[in-house]
């Protein structure tokens, strides 16, 4: 099984998705826990580029492909070769992002974006995606009570990108229904929590009743 855990910074991923490959160790079953960008020496030397403030140009085009680049390295290094051994995979982000980020937000278009990651991933797809919803005005709070460091790259583009990313997510988690669960991320952990275990419960048992 593949997951992802998607949705605006500081809605909770790292917070549920710890939860959730605690859980998921607790039934016997071994994880790789990774982050895109990032998890392999390449993508860790994008995401420091993507990330850190410089004064590097990147246009939002480029800024698209090396999410994309270190997310192709990301797939070929570690997720294909952890699931051929038959492992579980639980990863910090994924297409999703680019296409919201660098599509809904950044103003590319979003269809080129899954085609290409397509083409990047050789159509790699997580059976399910959670993406935490939670308004960016209240995300940016819990990302200030956490630390005083300074906002990086991404984090410095302001209330209205944050809203359309928001808004991204939305409306790429109503296409895929069967793929995409969006869960309340204004509720206490342990509520989220439990709903991100009740929904994956019901997803594993119906892909064991019908493993096609
Ligand atoms: N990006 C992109 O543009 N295109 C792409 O293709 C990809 C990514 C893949 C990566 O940032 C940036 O790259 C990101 C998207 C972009 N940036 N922006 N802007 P990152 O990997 O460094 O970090 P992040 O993914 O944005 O997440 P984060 O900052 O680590 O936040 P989080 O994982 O969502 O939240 P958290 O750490 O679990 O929680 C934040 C705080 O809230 C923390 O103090 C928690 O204790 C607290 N918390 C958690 N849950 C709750 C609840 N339920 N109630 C109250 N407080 C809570």
């Amino acid at each position: 099984m593949f997951y992802v855990f998607d949705g605006v910074d500081g809605a909770g991923k790292s917070t549920q998705l710890k939860l959730f490959t605690q859980w998921l160790e607790s039934q016997g079953q071994s994880v790789l826990v990774c982050k895109d960008p990032g998890s392999t020496p390449l993508g860790e030397e994008i995401r420091n580029l993507l990330l850190d403030r410089h004064q590097i140009p990147i246009s939002m085009r480029a800024e698209m492909m090396l999410f994309t680049t270190a997310r192709t390295q990301l797939v070929e290094e570690l997720i294909r070769p952890a699931l051929a051994q038959g492992r579980t995979i639980v990863l910090d982000r994924y297409i999703l992002s680019t296409v919201v980020y660098q599509g809904h937000a950044g103003q590319l278009d979003p269809e080129e974006i899954w085609k290409i990651n397509t083409l990047a991933t050789k159509g790699l797809w997580p059976d399910l995606t959670f993406v935490l919803d939670l308004d960016p005005v209240d995300a940016l709070q819990r990302l200030k009570a956490r630390s005083n460091s300074p906002l990086d790259r991404m984090e410095m583009r302001g209330l209205d990108y944050f809203q359309k990313v928001r808004a991204g997510f939305l409306k790429e988690s109503g296409r895929w229904p069967d793929r995409v669960e969006t869960i309340d991320a204004n509720r206490s952990v342990e509520e989220i929590r439990k709903e991100i275990q009740e929904i994956a419960m019901r997803y594993q048992k119906r892909k064991n009743a019908d493993p096609a």
